[in-house]
């Protein structure tokens, strides 16, 4: 693949080159497999696709591992943000009739690309840890002295279930959803590569929303231990090397066409609009979403090259259950349809 942009690294290799060094996964042939056809079948009826990308990469120490170095994400951004291209044209269309062919163009087909046991769409309203509280186990009710289970929903979560379930048959019913689960780095960064270009055939109607939080170190191949570092040997000496950034070769080649929004998470308030833009001015590509860890719930910059907007939950938004994802989605597709419908 001849691939323009960034010709390199801060190490000064290629992109390229560096993506070699990243073993493909054992699954790769077969789960491109599913993508293409997944892409196929919904190219063939003119729906736009979403890449949604969501959790952090792992990082092995070893070979055959058992420790590893993790980035941090629940998953919950990218879950919360899959559901609402798919669910967009049910919610839209009660209540803006009139617009009926520009909401009918914002029902996207989903490629959840994200790392294993991490929060998925629809799933995650079954997870305690989310804000809507639904439990599982809390549904099934054991009688201690007959043995028998049942199945008991509190009245009060009747109706946000069988909504979730309405909208998840639907989405299954159509085929709206490839989930692809990664755990490493290398999984990530093959199976993203592969989902980019499945979907270069769209040109503009396809989107990238690179939500996962992707590591910027990574301990070489040649570097990796086979077996497990033993303490006996007393506290190791780790090189990890940078990762090579993908983002200019997804935006510039893979994907070249496409609306690309990525992602910018800091801890540091004063780093964060200035370190956005400047990815959006290294890797040209057209969305840079920039949020700080301690309050990524209820706020979010919006930044693009003519553009800067913030998008806050309130609190009594958070409390009713409300989603800052659903905010970044409606203002996302608009752009997006703009993107799409212009050439420049
Ligand atoms: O997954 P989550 O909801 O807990 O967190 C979301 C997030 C902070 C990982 C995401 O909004 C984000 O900023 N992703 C990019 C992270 C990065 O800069 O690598």
């Amino acid at each position: 693949m001849n691939c323009n942009y960034p010709q390199t690294n801060d190490l000064g290799a290629s992109t390229e080159d560096e993506l070699a060094e990243f073993s493909p996964p054992k699954l790769l042939h077969e789960t491109k497999n599913k993508i293409f056809q997944f892409v196929d079948k919904h190219y063939t009826n003119n729906k736009r696709i979403v890449v949604v990308t969501s959790g952090g990469t792992a990082v092995p120490l070893e070979n055959k591992t058992v420790r590893f170095i993790d980035n941090f994400s629940t998953g919950t951004r990218g879950s919360a943000a899959a559901e609402y291209p798919l669910l967009y044209i049910i919610r839209s269309l009660i209540s803006y009739l009139a617009c009926t062919r520009y909401f009918l163009q914002a029902g996207y087909a989903v490629i959840f690309l994200h790392r294993v046991k991490t929060l998925i769409p629809f799933r995650r309203h079954l997870d305690k840890n989310n804000s809507k509280g639904l439990s599982l186990l809390d549904i099934f009710q054991l009688n201690p002295s007959s043995g028998s289970v049942s199945i008991t929903v509190d009245q009060s979560q009747i109706p946000q279930l069988a909504q979730v379930l309405k909208d998840y048959q639907s989405v299954q019913r159509r085929q709206m959803l490839l989930c692809v689960e990664f755990v490493t780095l290398c999984d990530y960064l093959h199976y993203l590569r592969a989902a980019a270009e499945a979907i270069q055939p769209l040109g503009r109607a396809a989107m990238i929303f690179l939500a996962a939080a992707v590591s910027d170190f990574y301990v070489p191949g040649y570097a990796l231990p086979e077996h497990k570092i033993q303490s006996a040997h007393g506290p190791p000496v780790i090189h990890l090397r940078q990762v090579p950034k993908m983002l200019g070769c997804l935006a510039q080649e893979w994907a070249k066409k496409a609306f690309v929004v990525s992602f910018k998470l800091e801890t540091d308030h004063s780093l964060l609009v200035r370190k956005a833009r400047e990815a959006l001015d290294k890797y040209k590509h057209q969305v840079v979403i920039a949020n700080l860890l301690e309050n990524r719930r209820t706020k979010l910059e919006v930044i693009t090259s003519q553009d800067h907007c913030t998008l806050t939950l309130m609190k009594e938004e958070l409390e009713g259950g409300k989603e800052l994802e659903e905010k970044l989605i409606a203002d996302l597709v608009v752009r997006h349809n703009q993107f799409a419908n212009s050439d420049t």
